[in-house]
């Protein structure tokens, strides 16, 4: 395999859980810094990159790969080792339960255009933080009994799986909108013990060339 290249944005979440999947797998790779704030995504030379106008977007030899979840799926089946799915059909339909609650039923309604939308419908920030509560609470509440009955150490078992992927993510975001995570200790213990791997903390917002800290 060439070349690869990962269109990314510091603090998003969705090219967060990419950037961990690349390092999990030790490969290396070039960073296409994309700026939400000023709206580059939108812009007509990222919509070559992405039709979708969304990060992350990985190239990999000219071809780019969308969608973070699938981008992941594809890193563990061209690169099995070290696997982000565990082998029984069961723990794996179990993970992806948990990176499905993360990244289909929690991210997509709480994500930068959605925020803005609501901005624009004229909801005030007090109504725009509790929205953004109330999809993570109750994504999280259904998680935490999930990590607190198959996690030994990381969200499921003991090695870090695609769940791990989109947990830290969505756990960094929680606390970047001041969530409450006090009612979900198992998965918060999970995520700060995952956030430690050495892959896993070189994904970090913070460590990324476009961070702004
Ligand atoms: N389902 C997509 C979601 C991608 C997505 O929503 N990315 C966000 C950043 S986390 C984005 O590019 N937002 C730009 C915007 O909302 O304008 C995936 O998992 O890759």
């Amino acid at each position: 395999m060439g070349r690869l290249l990962l269109h990314s944005a510091w603090r998003a979440s969705a090219p967060y859980r990419v950037r961990i999947g690349l390092n999990l797998k030790g490969l290396a790779y070039d960073y296409a810094p994309v700026d939400l704030v000023a709206g580059q995504q939108r812009g007509e030379a990222y919509g070559e990159v992405n039709a979708q106008h969304l990060v992350p977007a990985l190239e990999v030899d000219g071809q780019v790969l969308t969608q973070s979840l699938s981008i992941l799926e594809w890193l563990d089946e061209t690169y099995p080792d070290p696997p982000l799915l565990p082998k029984n059909p069961f723990d794996r339909q179990v993970v992806r339960a948990m990176s499905t609650i993360i990244a289909c039923d929690i991210h997509p309604v709480n994500n930068l255009r959605i925020l803005k939308a609501l901005a624009r419908l004229e909801v005030g920030q007090p109504a725009i933080d509790e929205w953004v509560h109330r999809w993570i609470g109750e994504g999280f509440a259904a998680l935490e009994p999930m990590v607190a009955r198959h996690g030994a150490g990381f969200a499921f078992g003991d090695a870090p799986t695609l769940a791990d992927c989109c947990l830290v993510p969505q756990v960094y975001n929680a606390r970047r909108f001041k969530v409450d995570l006090t009612p979900f200790p198992a998965l918060v213990r999970a995520a700060d013990m995952a956030a430690e791997h050495p892959a896993i903390a070189a994904a970090h917002p913070d460590n990324q060339p476009d961070a702004q800290v």
